[in-house]
């Protein structure tokens, strides 16, 4: 134990807070890693470009373009990750053997064999996405809500297919498999019928659920949008047609906090959706003005979202992964700073002592409240964070070991 550490434990028991408590808390605290930061969204399964109202920006060096290359950078990142993470990954990463090939309709759980080997032997769990974009089927940006029955059936096929993947990430790995649910359904400028697509999408969704699957160990979830990058005026998977699907389905709503209006924040809302479903799910990302999906960095929101997990006794009640794809960095360093930026977030929040906050607020001591937020941003956070990183066997400064990694991999590719 550091003596940096042992001032900053007795600095927080002075403040009422047991750093110990919050070290064990972290623990069990999984995050679930996208594997798109290494390849901007790129996949293996389709030439088709990025589509879908997202976009990668940059063009650093050093971008994985085969599953072996995706999963040697996943493993660097993941050695410089403290903590229990599970792989998140989407259907457009099928590995395919020479000569194989299965369209995103047909696609089976052998395609992704390579995938569970890679996390079972990691000993981690699998989370799944279906794929609806960068595909040629998607006409007019439509998947699940086309009116043209031919692609809509195709993409209900692939969710059905994708559900039987999820299914057996779950059994082999016997970690719950969460899969989720986005389209980037829309239109550019305005519709005359708000109503057609949305109902063609509740019908999709509908048919897609309604095949077997392991209710106990596969989450289903279901991310809302606000818009998407031509796709400006309208969005068929709003905030309201989500939440009220899963509601009604039973299924888990996902909040993506790049997903809103800007000055709408997921913090606030996080406590809302716990009021009224068994889990919840978040990709956590950073939008600069727009949906950019920038690096997380250790900032107030992100801290807010850790607070609102913590506070409300929810750390078991909600999936967290990340979500952001940054081509103008080295993407190594994206994935780490940015999962370590959550895993901060969420010990600075266990380092809050909440019990005694409440208790201010409901006294109606707003005043006293302000002032221990206030002390509480300088209290030695830094110090527990050290001693959390020595305690999980993770270097501190991890820029020396991505700059040998880019010199020695990334740069030959
Ligand atoms: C898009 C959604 C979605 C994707 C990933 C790749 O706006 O956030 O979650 O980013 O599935
Ligand atoms: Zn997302």
């Amino acid at each position: 134990m550091s003596e940096l550490y042992s001032l900053a434990k007795k600095t927080y028991a002075d403040l009422g807070v047991d750093t110990e408590k919050a070290l064990a808390a972290m623990r069990d605290i999984v995050v679930s890693v996208h594997c798109w930061q290494g390849d901007d969204v790129g996949g293996f399964d389709s030439p088709a470009a990025l589509s879908g109202g997202i976009q990668t920006t940059g063009n650093y060096p050093g971008k994985a373009r085969t599953p072996d290359e995706l999963m040697a950078d996943l493993d660097k990142a993941f050695s410089l990750i403290p903590g229990k993470k599970k792989l998140n990954i989407h259907a457009c990463y099928a590995i395919f053997e020479e000569g194989e090939y299965a369209d995103r309709d047909a696609i089976a759980p052998k395609h992704f064999a390579k995938w569970l080997a890679f996390a079972k032997e990691r000993g981690m769990g699998i989370d799944f996405n279906p794929t609806f974009f960068a595909h040629p089927m998607v006409k007019d940006n439509l998947t699940l809500s086309s009116p043209d029955e031919t692609v809509r059936k195709f993409w209900v096929e692939h969710g059905k297919r994708c559900l039987e993947i999820a299914d057996y990430f779950a059994k082999q790995t016997g970690e719950p498999c969460v899969i989720n649910y986005w389209i980037p359904d829309g239109y550019k400028d305005i519709p005359a019928d708000r109503i057609g697509p949305r109902a063609r999408f509740k019908q999709s969704m509908d048919e897609i659920l309604s095949i077997p699957y392991d209710k106990n160990n596969v989450y289903v979830t279901l991310e809302s949008k606000v818009f998407g990058i031509g796709l400006e005026s309208y969005t068929v998977g709003s905030a309201e047609f989500c939440l009220s699907y899963a509601a009604q389905k039973g299924i888990t709503p996902l909040m993506d906090n790049g997903h809103y209006h800007p000055t709408e924040v997921v913090s606030d809302k996080i406590s809302s959706l716990l009021l009224f479903h068994d889990k919840i799910a978040l990709h956590v990302t950073r939008p600069v003005r727009w949906d950019s999906d920038h690096v997380v960095l250790f900032d107030d929101e992100t801290r807010e979202i850790a607070k609102e997990i913590v506070r409300n006794d929810a750390l078991d009640r909600v999936f967290i992964a990340t979500d952001y794809f940054d081509a103008g960095i080295n993407r190594i360093s994206a994935w780490v700073t940015g999962v370590r930026n959550v895993r901060k977030a969420l010990l600075y929040a266990l380092l809050e002592p909440s019990a005694k906050m409440k208790e201010l607020q409901e006294s109606g001591n707003m005043t006293a409240l302000m002032v221990m937020s206030e002390d509480l941003k300088t209290a030695p956070f830094g110090a527990v964070w050290e001693e959390y990183l020595e305690r999980e066997g993770v270097k501190s400064n991890y820029l020396s070991e991505i700059c040998s990694y880019e010199k020695e991999v990334l740069s030959l590719r």
